[in-house]
């Protein structure tokens, strides 16, 4: 395949290494694969190693490809902050005592699904013409609410020059500002380095009126006052963005996040036709303002007729990365699931021989054990729009190349169990295992002391 130069931006998808303490708890809200799996044995070992041979894999084929550190589970500050004292193996314990869900809680290892980590707005729409970050609140769910500090302290670790790279605080941690990050935003342009359009996609008003739509079997988890309070962070004016509602109907029937329905690179947006509330509006919107910028969108719309609501939440089609090549066409990576329902294969099949759409072949990889809580290969990564000088100015060790690879995978093999139950949670010795592990890739990654066990002996 052709090669990138090396001075040009690009987008480095940044994926979440799979934690220790993968697990199966059904802990999340409006996600059906997580609810249908609840109670599976997990192969936390084998999730790491499918998501970096993902990493691996895409390296090969040219993409930009980086890694972010899983977080410290089970998290015993979080216990510390319910009240639980002594040693951390007594507070895991009295918590197993007093409630079990507060165990699976903290013991989750969701971080791995970085596209919830932040929204982040590339240098070349931000008035001060640095990269901008926010880590999500994820308020949402208890499980997930504790990840943004981590993340914050990760972000910070590894974009810490100042000339490049701004940090914002995540929003206030309340319903009215829900945050998921970047599953819930998309970024169109004609190039990585030409000024964009931001779509932010939200699933119900923060602060609604009598007449605006909402969900109504599960709760939205992305607000627009929150898309709208992150855009106002990042400095991007009016005429950049686009705030559309996601259909309430398709929230209802599984689809937690926008990014389980839609994805956006460069002019494309793949899509569903249920994706949106107000379709007409939206699509409009997004040409008129991406316009300006002399391009022209590239929509490519799914019916029903072709794929149903159900089969696009059951096989994650539009959960897949779509990826520039360097000789200028896309790729999507989707999930193995795919291939299993024939109508998604159909329109795969269909979209790649469109002579309309640059989308030109599709690549299929296995990750199933983080599908299997609702995690496909998009949730797995969180885009960066990088030009050279801030690639090179990244200040840890997290860009994969062949000894990353390897050394991460040594470190997986000598640190992950291949067995986890939901009652193997309370095991006090997965808190000592966990830590030594993320001491050794602390060291791997030179990330610096970004855990919480770093600085508070009492944890
Ligand atoms: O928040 N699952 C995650 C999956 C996130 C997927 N991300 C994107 N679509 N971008 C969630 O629903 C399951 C954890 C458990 O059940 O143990 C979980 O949190």
């Amino acid at each position: 395949m052709k090669n990138f130069a090396a001075d040009v931006t690009r987008e480095v998808n940044f994926d979440g290494l799979v934690g220790p303490t993968h697990n199966y708890s059904g802990l999340a809200h409006g996600n059906m694969a997580s609810a249908r799996h609840q109670g599976l044995v997990a192969n936390p070992r084998e999730a790491a190693l499918q998501g970096l041979a993902k990493m691996k894999t895409l390296h090969d084929a040219g993409f930009a490809q980086a890694v972010l550190p899983p977080h410290a589970r089970p998290d015993i500050g979080a216990l510390a902050a319910l009240g639980f004292t002594g040693t951390p193996a007594e507070m895991l314990a009295a918590a197993a005592a007093a409630d079990p869900s507060l165990v699976r809680a903290v013991s989750s290892a969701a971080a791995m699904w970085t596209a919830n980590a932040a929204t982040v707005t590339p240098s070349a729409d931000a008035p001060d013409g640095r990269l901008h970050f926010t880590p999500a609140n994820l308020q949402s769910s208890f499980h997930r609410a504790l990840e943004a500090p981590t993340t914050a302290a990760a972000l910070r670790a590894i974009f810490a020059d100042e000339q490049h790279f701004v940090h914002h605080p995540a929003l206030p941690s309340t319903p009215a500002f829900g945050d998921e990050g970047a599953a819930n935003h998309t970024r169109l342009c004609s190039a990585y380095d030409a000024a964009g359009v931001h779509l932010f996609v939200y699933g119900q008003a923060g602060f609604p009126s009598a007449d605006d739509l909402a969900p109504t079997h599960f709760r939205a988890r992305q607000t627009r006052e929150a898309s709208q309070a992150v855009a106002r962070q990042h400095g991007l004016a009016a005429e950049q963005c686009v705030f559309a509602q996601q259909n309430p109907a398709a929230i209802d029937a599984g689809v937690f996040h926008n990014d389980v329905i839609a994805v956006g690179n460069g002019p494309v947006l793949f899509y569903h036709e249920a994706a949106f509330a107000d379709e007409v509006g939206t699509l409009g919107a997004l040409a008129e303002k991406l316009l300006a910028h002399y391009t022209a969108l590239c929509p490519v719309r799914i019916d029903h007729a072709d794929v149903s609501l159900e089969s696009a939440v059951n096989s994650y089609l539009f959960n897949s990365q779509l990826l520039s090549r360097a000789d200028g066409q896309m790729e999507l990576v989707v999930p193995g699931e795919c291939e299993i329902d024939l109508a998604v294969c159909q329109t795969l099949q269909s979209v790649v021989t469109d002579p309309d759409n640059p989308i030109a072949a599709y690549r299929v990889l296995d990750v199933k054990q983080s599908m299997q809580n609702g995690g496909g290969p998009a949730c797995l990564r969180l885009r960066v729009v990088m030009s050279a000088a801030q690639r090179a100015a990244i200040g840890a060790r997290v860009m994969l190349d062949e000894s990353l690879y390897d050394d991460l995978c040594v470190w997986v093999n000598t640190h992950y169990r291949e067995r986890l139950a939901i009652d193997d949670l309370a095991d006090p010795a997965l808190i000592y295992e966990t830590r030594e592990a993320l001491e050794a890739l602390t060291r791997l990654l030179e990330l610096g002391p970004i855990y919480d066990f770093h600085y508070a002996a009492r944890i």
